[in-house]
């Protein structure tokens, strides 16, 4: 799917068995962060998303525990777990996408590339379709 990618988070062991660091810089994703919000206490049958972003960027990580995106870009749909906090999610604008499956204590964390914006939202996945397709 186009511009939609995983892309790795460098990941530091530590020598002292003191456990691990990831960092995030601004040459790993490929838009300037101007939020960052995170899911938590998301119940196993619960679902998030269900909509597309006009102009939205946004960098996805499981920061704990796993749960499932499926992208979807009014052509074809695919499903990707995330369960590693060192691998993120890259969404580009204009992809419909659904969150599930979210295991016990899972936190997913959002990097975005603008401030929240309801008007940004396309809610209605009938529209989504309409709107790719011209
Ligand atoms: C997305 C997925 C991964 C705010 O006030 N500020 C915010 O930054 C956000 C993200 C939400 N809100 C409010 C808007 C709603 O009243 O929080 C409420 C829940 O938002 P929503 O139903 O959009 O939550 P999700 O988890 O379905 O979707 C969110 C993001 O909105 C969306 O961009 O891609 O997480």
């Amino acid at each position: 799917m186009e511009n939609v990618r995983l892309i790795e988070i460098p990941k530091i062991v530590d020598e002292q068995g003191r456990g691990k660091l990831s960092f995030i810089e601004k040459d790993i994703i490929p838009f300037i962060i101007e939020r960052v919000y995170y899911l938590y206490d998301v119940p196993s049958d619960a679902y998030r998303g269900g909509h597309a972003h006009k102009e939205l960027h946004q960098f996805l990580i499981a920061l704990s525990g796993s749960f499932e995106v499926v992208l979807d870009d009014g052509k074809s749909r695919q499903r990707i777990m995330l369960n590693k906090p060192n691998i993120g999610l890259l969404i580009p604008t204009g992809i419909w996408r659904e969150i599930d499956n979210f295991s016990s204590g899972s936190v997913c964390l959002v990097l975005a590339s603008m401030v929240y914006d309801e008007d940004d939202y396309i809610r209605d996945y009938e529209a989504f379709k309409l709107l790719k397709s011209t």
